[in-house]
């Protein structure tokens, strides 16, 4: 059997594991996380209920860091240095922080800084964006490699979701427009 991917087409983190793909033969199977039966039969597969996961040839693969790698050493693709990792960190991080409030407005609850657990969330999300964009100046994401593919996937998936205004990041808009005109970009943009 082929590979399979298990993921929704708007995640940002299954978006990433797509983009790496291209041009590869694997199967993607959708998973509707909030659909509480489709949870249920996921977690049958994916005891962690969480997308990405990866299977080839009977082997799971759990979280988009080792299906990353993974796909990097199966395919010989370029492995990302330190540097592009520290880059992807940042990204995971405003990922995560976007995902907590994001879930946090599903829930109906405010969103506000008396709240630690938002507070954390809304003074990091500003601060890596800033950060980020400090880098995409000086070019760090200017060659299509993992770290541009999981920034593109964090911003589109922003602007898809109205997530955050980041209409003052011009090295990022730059970024996001540049890649975004691939065809695989064009072809997996969230829905
Ligand atoms: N560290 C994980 C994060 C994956 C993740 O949070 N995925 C979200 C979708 S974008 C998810 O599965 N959320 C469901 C949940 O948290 O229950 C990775 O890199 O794969």
């Amino acid at each position: 059997m082929s590979m399979v991917l298990y993921g929704s087409l708007p995640s940002p983190y299954v978006r990433r594991i797509r983009m790496l793909l291209e041009g590869q033969d694997y199967q993607f199977q959708l998973v509707n996380l909030y659909d509480d039966d489709a949870r249920t039969e996921y977690s049958k597969i994916a005891p962690l209920k969480k997308m990405p996961m990866l299977e080839d040839k009977g082997q799971k693969i759990f979280d988009s860091h080792v299906i990353a790698q993974y796909v990097q050493e199966k395919f010989n693709l370029d492995k990302p240095s330190i540097n592009d990792l520290n880059l992807v960190s940042a990204v995971d991080a405003v990922t995560d922080s976007l995902i907590i409030l994001f879930y946090g407005k599903r829930s109906e609850l405010e969103i506000t800084t008396d709240k630690l657990i938002f507070q954390l969330q809304i003074e990091r999300i500003p601060q890596v964006l800033d950060w980020l964009n400090e880098q995409a100046k000086q070019g760090a994401f200017d060659k299509w490699g993992y770290a541009s593919i999981c920034l593109l996937s964090l911003l589109d998936w922003i602007t898809f979701r109205n997530l955050h205004d980041i209409s003052q990041y011009s090295a990022l808009l730059k970024v996001q427009q540049t890649h975004g005109e691939r065809e695989i970009a064009k072809g997996t943009y969230p829905q």
